[in-house]
């Protein structure tokens, strides 16, 4: 039920279903599997969605930052370009609900094509050299898009000091013999131990199932069970 829940995550799973940010059906991932739920947080395009997913996140870095799990850090960088939005919104809702530890705070993302003329340089918003980063983004499956940001910021000069993510999605990384029935360690996993930094996520498949009975029908959440048992990591 959705009282397992933290009633921040409760909220923001019910605004993900409702605003249609989170569906049920079948979809095909960069990974080729073949999945019976999609979270896309593109979608959160309007107001009240935007402000729920900023919430989420902000809440998400605060709950982190008190428990030591997540140290300090300057700036939050958005990949671009689904994750642009997600770190100027964050930024904001972090300095109003504390505005004497976040106020200060800054957003930063990085251009698609590196630009030739005008102020030129590769980063949009706050100079990355020497500054400690936090990477907000949508979805880990594979970690490949995370690697990718991660490298950009430290060619910047920047240090990545942790990473928050709407959706863990438990995945097992792809067998290299394409054999999936065998036990894989996640992405979330690989990146944490491959950058000894803090990786967390405001919601994982496990809480999508839980806090979703009664929201999404019985069909669609045996076919997400199912789908967890087949690809659901090892660690
Ligand atoms: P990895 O780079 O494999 O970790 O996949 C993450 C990316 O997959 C995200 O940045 C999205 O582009 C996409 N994605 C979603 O947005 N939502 C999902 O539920 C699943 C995926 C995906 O394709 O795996």
């Amino acid at each position: 039920t959705t009282q397992q829940l933290s009633p921040y995550k409760a909220e923001f799973l019910k605004a993900s279903i409702n605003g249609g940010v989170l569906k049920f059906g079948s979809f095909e991932l960069k990974s080729k599997r073949i999945s019976p739920y999609f979270f896309n947080a593109g979608d959160f395009y309007r107001a009240d969605l935007l402000r729920a997913i900023s919430t989420a996140y902000a809440k998400a870095i605060i709950e982190a930052r008190e428990s030591k799990a997540l140290g300090e850090f300057d700036v939050i960088f958005g990949p671009a370009y689904k994750g642009i939005p997600l770190a100027t919104a964050t930024i904001d809702k972090l300095a109003q609900l504390d505005e004497a530890t976040y106020g200060q705070i800054c957003y930063s993302f990085d251009r698609k094509e590196a630009k030739d003329h005008g102020e030129g340089g590769n980063i949009v918003g706050a100079p990355l050299k020497g500054k400690r980063v936090l990477v907000v983004d949508d979805v880990v499956t594979a970690g490949t898009a995370k690697r990718e940001a991660i490298a950009k910021i430290q060619a910047e000069g920047g240090i990545v000091v942790g990473i928050v993510v709407a959706l863990d999605r438990m995945e097992k990384l792809p067998s290299p013999d394409g054999d999936d029935s065998k036990p894989m360690h996640s992405a979330m996993g690989e990146l944490r131990r491959e950058y000894g930094i803090p990786i967390f996520a405001i919601l994982t498949l496990d809480n999508i199932i839980d806090g979703t009975r009664g929201l999404a029908s019985d069909e669609d959440i045996k076919k997400t069970e199912e789908y967890r048992t087949k690809y659901k990591a090892s660690d």
